[in-house]
């Protein structure tokens, strides 16, 4: 796929958008929209950007970005996910040989080794959630776990004082069966994480965010 900047060589506005482009080295195609034939206000271009002005920006992966403003923002951010995603797989890297050759990865008692291979996780993490949110535009999606890192801290304190308290309740009321199976560990914790995730639901429903 490539990127495709919608122009007009005779305007001024997209001219910041080129200028950009020529200096970050992106290479891309040029569609020529004709201002004073009024092509941008045709179904075609309005299909694209629906504000009828160019510069647009149609990225690698299929997102347009309507305004130099965005233009701007979405070229500074995507450099810094590529860098993110090189660094993460850096930190994959040195944490696995660290833990080989130096001390173990051992997450209970956070190990170097382990900092940098979490480390490395959380950078690709966040890599993939920028590409899904910022780029792909798929906010719908990451709802539930806006929920959660809205009230981030609320949800770590309940964990780490209910957690034991909300799953005897939920064996007693009902699921020790399906605690008692082969999956029963699984299942336990999905199950305490629901209930948790719908008390940060409600929180989130009364705009009530515990934040230091
Ligand atoms: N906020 C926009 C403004 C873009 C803009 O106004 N572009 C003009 C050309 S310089 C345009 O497309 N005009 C079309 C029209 O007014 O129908 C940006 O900076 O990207």
């Amino acid at each position: 796929m490539t990127i495709t900047l919608y122009d007009c060589s005779t305007a001024p506005s997209p001219r910041r958008a080129r200028i950009l482009l020529a200096e970050k080295g992106v290479a891309h195609d040029t569609v020529q929209i004709d201002l004073r034939s009024g092509e941008q206000l045709g179904d075609a271009y309005r299909a694209i950007n629906p504000q009828c002005t160019v510069p647009a920006l149609r990225t690698d992966e299929g997102a347009v970005l309507t305004d130099n403003a965005a233009i701007t923002a979405g070229l500074e951010l995507g450099r810094s996910a590529a860098l993110a995603i090189l660094v993460g797989i850096v930190c994959l890297l040195i944490g696995t040989i660290l833990g080989i050759v130096a001390c173990p990865v051992i997450k209970r008692i956070w190990t170097p080794s382990w900092a940098i291979f979490s480390g490395g996780w959380v950078l690709l993490m966040l890599s993939f959630f920028y590409w899904l949110v910022e780029i792909a535009g798929q906010r719908k999606i990451v709802f539930p776990l806006v929920v959660v890192g809205m009230n981030s801290i609320f949800i770590y304190v309940m964990h780490n004082l209910c957690a034991g308290w909300i799953s005897q309740q939920l064996s007693k009321h009902g699921m020790a069966a399906l605690f008692a199976t082969a999956w029963g560990p699984v299942i336990e914790k999905c199950s305490v994480l629901a209930v948790l995730w719908f008390m940060c639901f409600w929180l989130y429903r009364q705009r009530a965010f515990l934040r230091i």
